[in-house]
This record gives C-alpha cells, structure tokens and sequence, in this order.
C-alpha cells in the first residue's frame, strides 16, 4: 500500500525578479506596477523520496543551471534507486512481469518530449529529453523507445530486482491476482518534480514504473503532455501522481494550468482540479489522484484525494509551509 508522503518544497530563494531599470536619457515610460516577486529558484516534487531528487536538482538551480538541467538530474536519483519500487530501476513489474516504463519532459517554450512502455532503460527521463532535443516528435513508445535509446548510446540493462520479482510472484501466488490486475490503485508512487530557476524558466518531469501490476502494455498519464505534467512558461507548471486513468480523463495537469491562467494560485488551481476528478469519478473514495503545482513566481502548491492522508508542503527541513487537506 502507499507509503505516507508529501509533496516537497526545497530552498527558495527569496529575493525581486529583476527590476526593469530605466537609463536616465530615455524617454518618459507610463507608470506601472512593479513587477511580481519571484521566489526563484524553487524545486518542488511530489513526495518524501523526492527529498534526495529535490537535493540533486538544488544543486545545478544553485549553481544557476537550467531549470530542465535540475529536473532531469533530480527525478534520475529516484529512477536509479532500487528501494523506489515505483519508479526506474526496482519499479514493480507489470502483471506478466516485465518492468516497463513511462516518463516526459516539458519546458518553458512549450517543448516536449516523452517515452512510454520503455523497458531495460535506466533513465527513461533522458530518453524523453533526448525525443525532445533529437527528433521532431514528441512520443516514442515500447520497443521503437529502446531502439532509439539504443541508437542514441543509451545502454540497456535488467530494471527487475530481485525484491521486486519477489513481490510480483507473492501477487502472482496471491487471489488478488484474479480480481485486481485491471484496476490496481497500489504503488502509486510517480515522482513529478517542477522547478523554476534564477532566470525565471520554469520546467517538469514525470517518471514511473506506472501501476503495480499493471496489463503489460498499459500507459498511465504519466508520460502523457497534459495529463501527468504540462508546462506553460508564462503561467506555471502542474505535475500528477496517482491513479493514472482518472487523470488522463481529467487531463489534468493542463487543467491546473489553465485554471492558475484564469487568476487561481497553484494550491486552488489543484484543489479545483481535485473536485473536477471527483465530480467524474462515482468512485473516487477509493482512488488516489494528487496534483502538484508551482507558478511562475515560484508559489506552490498541492491538493489530493487519498483515503486517510493529508498532504502538506514541506521546506528542506520538514516545516510545514502549505496545508493541502485530502479528504473531501
Ligand atoms: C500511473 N500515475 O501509471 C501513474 C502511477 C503513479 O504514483 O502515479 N504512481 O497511473
């Protein structure tokens, strides 16, 4: 069952965005309001594993790197940990036990690049950033995935540890094996992360191993532009976690956007999000859907349904910053 978590917030910077300066000899300018605080760089990702992502991203948005830089090399610590049994190396495999994997990238320009049912692949992120940077595609899935990965010098190697085969054969062995695989809302643990660096370019990730289980072949939102991550550089940034059909049916990372662009800050843009779900989904008491958000003057913000938790923002050294109630 899912590991208590929350969503993370690591280091913002305080501080103005640039003031406009004007040079003495130009002409009169019509006044007009200073511009927005910036709390930049700001990385926020979607739960506790996310604290030694979050670390890795501070470290190149510190350094005054690249928004994309910080999310890639963030979310690639999650992806090479095999405690993580939902995402990368040591995810759990699909019902037929393969290990297959979903993952894309966003930026501030609206690019976008995305991988899914990947497998033998360590960093499925880099090979979504790779679609983006490499291709004139946004998606490339399955087999044509590892081959282009291939291609590009991705090495490829096993993902199943042995923990995780054990864990699959104990389901295989197990009566929820018949009744669960199609609909299986364990394990939701997808790390999306969003990061707004010194220069105000904001940017995303979203990498999983997808539901726990899973039929082999099966996409969650996680890869999906719009549904588990969409990026709007002059708005803000959505990420989702959770059950991965709900979201795609809401497509719902744009949703949180296009609601922060009607005026609504990222803690209300998800709660909206949130009841939209709810409102399609009769069963909703008994999924897991979160949606996770930072706009483009670095405020974040969360909201979730999950049975029993309550979410919260955290600074790096656990403080609670943004209350995000989770049940409704
Ligand atoms: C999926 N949304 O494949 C993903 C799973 C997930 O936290 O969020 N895990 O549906």
């Amino acid at each position: 069952m899912n590991s208590r978590r929350s969503f993370l917030r690591l280091g913002a910077v305080g501080g103005a965005a640039a003031a406009l300066v004007t040079p003495a000899a130009a002409a009169p300018v019509e006044p007009s309001l200073p511009p927005p605080r910036r709390d930049a760089p700001v990385v926020v990702s979607t739960w506790n594993h996310g604290l030694a992502a979050n670390a890795a991203a501070w470290e190149a948005l510190a350094a005054g790197g690249y928004a994309l830089d910080a999310v890639e090399r963030g979310v690639r610590v999650t992806e090479a940990d095999p405690e993580v049994t939902s995402v990368g190396l040591g995810g759990w495999p699909d019902r037929d036990g393969h290990v297959t994997l979903d993952a894309c990238v966003m930026t501030e320009a609206g690019d976008c690049g995305a991988v899914a049912f990947l497998q033998n692949v360590l960093h499925p992120v880099t090979v979504a950033r790779m679609v983006m940077e490499r291709t004139p595609h946004v998606m490339i899935v399955g087999e044509g995935a590892q081959q282009f990965a291939i291609e590009h010098g991705v090495p490829t190697q096993s993902l199943l540890t042995p923990a995780a085969e054990r864990a699959w054969r104990e389901w295989v062995a197990s009566d929820a094996a018949d009744t669960r695989a199609e609909i299986n809302v364990e394990n939701h643990d997808t790390i999306g992360m969003l990061a707004l660096d010194a220069d105000g370019r904001l940017c995303g990730a979203c990498t999983t191993s997808g539901a726990a289980w899973k039929r082999h072949g099966r996409v969650g939102d996680s890869p999906l532009i719009g549904a588990g991550l969409y990026v709007d550089g002059e708005v803000g940034g959505a990420t989702a976690t959770g059950w991965g059909e709900a979201v795609v049916r809401a497509c719902g990372c744009h949703l949180v956007v296009e609601l922060m662009r009607q005026g609504h800050d990222p803690q209300e843009a998800c709660r909206r999000a949130v009841e939209r779900v709810i409102a399609k989904n009769p069963d909703y008491r008994e999924i897991q859907v979160g949606f996770l958000a930072l706009d483009v003057r670095g405020r974040a913000g969360s909201y979730c349904i999950q049975p029993g938790f309550d979410y919260a923002l955290h600074d790096a050294d656990g403080a609670r910053l943004i209350d995000a109630p989770s049940r409704l």
